[in-house]
């Protein structure tokens, strides 16, 4: 039995959006998820005690990042993430794949794994998909990525099938690595960009691996959103319906509906944490920037249909006093917010595909915050 299941709850009649549990050592979540990113072992702002209240069951981690400080020795002696960052529910980590393509320069791919350099020390380094296993597998967490390549959005075709084919011999080689397959589940990660040919034998090269679970990577680079669609749609026919289904790095909540109307059970993304750091929410008539000038004076919650901790205590005009005075607590509320808020939208989703109506959901949400307007 893997250390990760999935259990098809039900597929909602009016879009084929999936409603499923997944188990993993530390516990059960429902799906669809969106999974709040903890990078450093934190989710910035935010106390573990904190993420349980507004509801989160999985958060993720970077192995790229822990890696680099304090160092997976330091935190497998601490009795591994969970017990070093006080997290009790599950952990997802990525493989540092992502990460090294994305911060640091100077990297070069060949067969054995990737060359760069620390974007913090400057340091020269390399990433195979052995370290990324042996890093994971000190870290403990719940779910382990594959070490992949996540190549740039737009890609020549030559170059996406060279590595779409390097990233499926990865794959199998982070499941020779994985040492502790029995308390922690592997997940594959499927590329070939916006190429159907390319994306149909990466799910089929990962598939015949039998992972516990599969992500779709290479998207969210900066493609169109309905190039994103149009992947996802002819992709997820070729990956099990018994297996959960991750969608890297996206978190608007446009793309949560429309992604688990095409059958994506995981999300996680940045983006609530970050854009509340820097003094917007997200809120059911659509983004609210709370550090403008127009809410000075504006006593009322930021979204008045929310009933989070911060709504249902703190005003408008008092959150962007404290964003503007620098002050630390006015990141904390608006953070506490948007992860409430894409947490609660992940509900209702859950509860518009037990009752058939996610179509319908997706019309009224996108209606009201405002993505059918010009
Ligand atoms: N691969 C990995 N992590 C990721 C991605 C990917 O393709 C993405 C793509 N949006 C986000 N995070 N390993
Ligand atoms: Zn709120």
């Amino acid at each position: 039995m893997s250390a990760v299941t999935y259990e098809l709850i039900k597929t909602c009649k009016q879009t084929g959006a999936r409603l499923g549990r997944v188990h993993t050592p530390h516990g059960t979540f429902e799906t669809p998820v969106f999974m709040p990113v903890g990078t450093l072992a934190t989710v910035k702002t935010m106390s573990p005690e904190e993420l349980k209240e507004l509801g989160a069951g999985i958060i993720l981690s970077n192995t790229y990042h822990l890696w680099l400080r304090p160092g997976e020795d330091i935190v497998r002696e601490a009795g591994g993430l969970h017990k070093f960052m006080n997290w009790d529910g599950s952990i997802l980590t990525d493989s540092g794949g992502f990460q090294v393509f994305s911060l640091s320069d100077l990297r070069e791919i060949e067969e054995q794994g990737v060359h760069f350099r620390n974007h913090i020390s400057g340091e020269k380094l390399f990433l195979s998909p052995e370290k990324a296993m042996q890093i994971q597998n000190a870290l403990g967490s719940d779910i382990m990525m594959a070490f992949d390549e996540c190549p740039p959005y737009p890609a020549e075709y030559k170059y996406m099938k060279d590595s779409v084919e390097r990233t499926s011999r990865w794959a199998e080689r982070c499941l020779t690595a994985h040492e502790r397959p029995d308390d922690q589940g592997l997940f594959g990660i499927v590329q070939g960009g916006e190429y159907e040919d390319l994306r149909k034998q990466s799910a089929r090269d990962l598939t015949a691996l039998d992972f516990p679970g599969y992500a779709i990577g290479g998207l969210s680079v900066g493609e169109p959103k309905d190039v994103m669609n149009r992947v996802l749609e002819f992709t997820t026919p070729y990956l099990p319906t018994e297996k959960p289904r991750y969608l890297m790095g996206v978190g608007s909540p446009d793309s949560l509906i429309d992604g688990a109307i095409r059958g994506i059970d995981m999300f996680d993304c940045v983006l609530p944490t970050r854009i509340a750091r820097n003094g917007t929410c997200m809120t059911s008539n659509g983004r609210l920037v709370v550090r403008n000038a127009k809410f000075a004076r504006d006593f009322s919650p930021l979204d008045p249909n929310c009933d989070c901790h911060t709504c249902r205590n703190y005003s408008r005009a008092y959150i962007r006093h404290l964003i503007k005075a620098d002050e630390t607590f006015g990141l904390r509320l608006t953070t506490y917010h948007n992860l409430y808020f894409l947490v609660k939208l992940m509900e209702q989703v859950r509860e518009a595909i037990r009752a058939d109506r996610l179509g319908d959901f997706r019309d009224q949400f996108f209606e009201q915050y405002g993505f059918n307007k010009p």
